[in-house]
């Protein structure tokens, strides 16, 4: 999703404004700008594509000055072009924007009555010009934000400066992120803390409806009546480093190999041999959730496919029954929320609007209480939960989703363990899960030794147009978490379906052209999706499967390839079964050479409706 950078300090910020877009560079995006006020002037420059391009335009023209704001923006209103770049600049008003403004189309039309000149198809230039509006009468620029805000439906986090205020940016947020920046002698705005740490680690989260004004020598928060208000400091733990890719050619494949030990972060200090240990979701979270009868899991995408695995592994250990449902769909319904139902929110950023306003909403619903199972401790998903379980997977840079999926696993798996306990299930059954649980970052690793095999294989979906992913049980979400993975990515059509749909439709598809890719766990629904497979091979269709390395299948199929995994067992194997899923995802996508880490069209934290 977009990214806002802004600066007040002595030193030129420009370059220090493009590190920062690089910084955010993860989020995806289409098009970059700038703009810095110097003297009066504001000098400003545009660019569709990456940053990178942005950049050197600005160094073929560089520009000082001390004050300035900056954006890499994901288009929502009007089609990526330099015209619909940010900053927007109209009047004495230059300005970038996050988010999205509802009420734009006759503010826009009253502006224009008014001789207000739009060139471009945004939203947010519509503010831009209702504000430099409101800087009549005497207005400065916090008051004419403050009182353009009042005005607007939507969501928007905000970075103005005015040519007529030197020296000074007013940001301003509701509904989408945006941070403060402590520096000496120097402060900054960023929508995440990536974007400053180069700068600083003292950072505030501003909270919806401020408005904060930062000049070189200090920042100043105001709520929105206009009175100051105060907000505490946090001492970042995010690193520079921690977005470096080291030797790897990509982000995701970075991650992809991060997870044994990301896994590892996520259980560590929280399970032991004897099982979960107490009080691991805060506190009075064990006292909450030792009245828990049932569950709601409310995520998006890839989260959705955690929260689905969840439903199975709540519903066969811990005997709750558990609804999931994707947070677009549930914010705009009416949900029967039965007496001591917990509402969980999945999200990596815990900034993923849906998903947010879907716990807002569940708020009136009469839930017991809110768990957020989040990846950014300072989200405004996991400061609003009740209880909250972190994953820390550590900064997730590739759009495509991939230690944070296994790390939301396992912390889904140290919840099942918590309420199977709590359920009466048969102590050794809970040791045998407690075990497998504990070996999962072990497994893993070595599940990762199949890449050499993956990229064997990934040579045969180069050409290819479509892809059919399927499972059983709890592999049904590891095979629809494998086909989003690789419609991402490389851009290849891909579906899944629980193998036992095949007949009913699906089928239709299967012939020489369709690679079938199957999770196979060692199991009781083994012989069930033995047969499934038979149903493909039958129609010539090429089969590739991911097989426990003591499931029985036949390997001497025509067409197709078998490859042997060991899954580590029922509880855990959703996990270790997703690892070549997401492998054969990433070496297609590197053989036809698509932007593996900024797959077109995507944003990471989507912080939009
Ligand atoms: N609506 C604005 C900003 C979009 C946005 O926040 N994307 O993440 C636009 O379309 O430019």
């Amino acid at each position: 999703m977009c990214g806002i950078v802004a600066a007040a300090a002595q030193r030129d910020v420009a370059p220090l404004l493009i590190a920062g877009l690089k910084a955010l560079e993860y989020r995806g995006y289409d098009s970059a700008g700038l703009a810095v006020l110097e003297g009066g002037e504001v000098h400003r420059v545009r660019a569709k594509g990456k940053v990178r391009e942005m950049e050197s335009l600005y160094l073929s023209n560089p520009f000082p000055g001390g004050t300035g704001i900056a954006h890499t923006r994901w288009a929502t209103h009007g089609v990526p072009n330099e015209a619909n770049a940010h900053p927007h600049m109209i009047g004495r008003i230059t300005l970038v924007h996050n988010g999205i403004i509802e009420n734009y189309a006759p503010l826009r039309a009253q502006l224009q009555a008014k001789g207000y000149h739009f060139t471009s198809e945004t939203d947010t230039e519509v503010m831009a010009a209702l504000i430099d509006q409101n800087l009549s009468g005497g207005r400065g620029l916090r008051e004419a934000v403050l009182a353009t805000v009042r005005d607007l439906e939507g969501a928007y986090a905000i970075a103005v400066i005015s040519s007529e205020e030197p020296g000074r940016v007013v940001g301003a947020r509701r509904g989408a992120p945006l941070l403060v920046g402590l520096g000496i002698g120097e402060n900054f705005l960023g929508s995440d803390a990536q974007a400053l740490v180069q700068v600083t680690n003292r950072i505030i989260y501003l909270e919806d409806d401020d408005v904060v004004e930062i000049t070189r020598e200090g920042a100043q928060i105001y709520t929105l009546d206009g009175k100051p208000a105060h907000r505490g400091v946090h001492e970042s733990e995010l690193s520079a480093d921690a977005v470096e890719r080291g030797e790897y050619r990509h982000y995701m494949q970075k991650e992809i190999f991060e997870q044994p030990h990301a896994v590892a972060n996520t259980l560590e200090t929280r399970i032991s041999a004897a099982g979960v240990l107490p009080n691991i979701f805060g506190a009075g979270g064990d006292e909450l959730l030792a009245k828990v009868k049932g569950v709601h899991i409310v995520a998006c995408g890839t989260s959705y496919h955690a929260g689905m695995v969840a439903k199975y592994w709540l519903e066969d250990y811990a005997r709750l029954p558990v609804n999931v449902e994707v947070a677009s769909e549930y914010r705009y319904r009416e949900t029967v929320v039965p007496p001591g139902t917990l509402f969980i929110a999945i999200s990596q950023s815990g900034e993923t609007a849906d998903t947010l306003a879907a716990m807002r909403e569940s708020r009136r619903r009469g839930y017991l209480g809110t768990l957020a199972i989040c990846n950014v401790p300072e989200s405004s998903v996991t400061r609003e939960a009740d209880l909250k379980l972190m994953t820390h997977a550590g900064p997730e840079i590739g759009v495509a989703s991939t230690k944070a999926f296994t790390t939301q696993l396992a912390a889904l798996a140290l919840l099942t363990l918590h309420l199977a306990k709590q359920q009466g299930l048969d102590e050794e059954r809970y040791r045998d899960l407690t075990e497998q649980l504990l070996r999962l970052p072990r497994t893993l690793e070595e599940a990762l030794k199949l890449e050499p095999q993956v990229i064997e294989l990934a040579e045969r979906f180069v050409h290819r147009h479509h892809a059919l992913f399927l499972g059983r049980g709890e592999h049904y979400p590891v095979a629809l978490e494998g086909s989003l993975k690789l419609k991402e990515i490389s851009y290849i059509h891909a579906e899944a379906y629980p193998a036992g749909e095949l007949k009913h439709g699906p089928l239709a598809l299967v012939d020489e052209d369709m690679p079938v890719i199957a999770v196979a766990p060692n199991g009781p629904l083994l012989d069930k999706l033995k047969s499934n497979l038979q149903e493909v091979r039958a129609r010539g269709g090429e089969l590739i499967v991911f097989a426990d390395t003591n499931a029985h299948i036949d390997g001497n199929a025509t067409r197709g390839a078998v490859l042997r995994i060991d899954a580590g067992g029922d509880f855990i194997s959703p996990v270790v079964l997703t690892i070549p899923l997401q492998l054969l995802a990433y070496h297609v996508a590197v053989l036809r050479g698509t932007d593996v880490d900024q797959p077109r069209n995507l944003a990471k934290s989507v912080t939009v409706e």
